[in-house]
């Protein structure tokens, strides 16, 4: 069969999936493009949900959740860390450069200084401000806005037919201290099986976490569900469980081998970048409402 490249992130961030497409043209592997990908939006401080300028916590601290996987199979990710700008960078660090898996808080932030990663202030003005106006009444209603966050979890295929994936996050804005999404946990935020295809998500962590939605949306795809109507199944599953799903956002999205996309949510307003030879194009995603 016929291989064909091509990136996919949540969201419209076509400098994200641009500066991805760029490492598979020169005929880079799925991993480097999928790093180099999300790493444009941990860097970009008017993402106001992914790295540098991401939305703090009830405290006023921005703490980040990453988590990559190549095609074999192997994963890292880094959980609840803080003053680095790029969380995925360091996932990738643990994944290669350590016997474990995940690194949380101050210890994933020791291995990014050991490994050279800069410390830095990752609370810009604006999302300081915005803290600072949220606490007047400190009103905490645990739902993601429907259209006011972008998480990036990208997949990509290279030319060589390989699928990886990488899912960054500042996590849901005024969190408690501590708490960790669905991002950077493997099968909820992301999933990545070179048999099969990828799956990634974005929206409120919990119900991806309860349902394992990015690994139920491979095995779906591995039973011959396209990646359309898997990631319509893993809605489903949400919506079943939970009966004030239209609280909520969720949005997944999927590629399998063959380099077929799909993309689902709950309320309208999700959208997803796909990148192939074929060009570029920001799609509005289906949804369930
Ligand atoms: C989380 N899934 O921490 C993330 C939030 C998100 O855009 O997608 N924000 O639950």
């Amino acid at each position: 069969s016929t291989i064909k490249p091509i990136v996919i992130a949540t969201w419209n961030v076509p400098n994200a999936t641009a500066e991805a497409w760029k490492v598979l043209e020169k005929k880079g592997n799925a991993l480097d493009a999928v790093e180099a990908g999300v790493k444009m939006e941990e860097a970009d401080i008017n993402n106001q949900s992914v790295g540098k300028g991401g939305r703090p916590d009830r405290d006023g601290n921005v703490t980040l959740d990453a988590c990559i996987m190549d095609q074999n199979g192997n994963c890292g990710a880094v959980v609840y860390m803080q003053n680095v700008t790029h969380a995925i960078s360091v996932a990738r660090k643990v994944m290669e450069d350590t016997p474990h898996v995940m690194l949380a808080g101050l210890g994933a932030e020791k291995f990014a200084y050991d490994k050279g990663f800069p410390k830095e202030n990752l609370l810009t003005e604006k999302s300081k401000a915005e803290w600072s106006e949220w606490k007047k009444e400190s009103k905490y209603a645990p739902v993601i806005n429907i259209e006011n966050h972008d998480t990036i979890g990208m997949l990509a295929i290279d030319t060589n037919g390989d699928i990886s994936g990488a899912c960054t996050t500042s996590g849901m804005a005024y969190k408690m201290a501590g708490r960790i999404g669905d991002s950077p946990v493997i099968g909820s935020g992301l999933f990545v099986d070179n048999e099969i295809g990828g799956a990634t998500a974005t929206g409120q962590g919990e119900e991806i976490v309860k349902t394992v939605g990015s690994f139920l949306v491979v095995e779906l795809m591995r039973q011959g569900w396209s990646p359309q109507k898997a990631c319509e199944e893993a809605v489903n599953r949400i919506i079943k469980n939970d009966p004030n799903y239209k609280d909520i956002q969720v949005g997944y999205i999927a590629v399998n081998k063959k380099g077929e996309t799909g993309g689902y949510c709950i309320h309208p307003g999700f959208s997803y970048r796909v990148y192939s030879e074929e060009g570029h194009e920001n799609i509005t995603s289906k949804s369930y409402l």
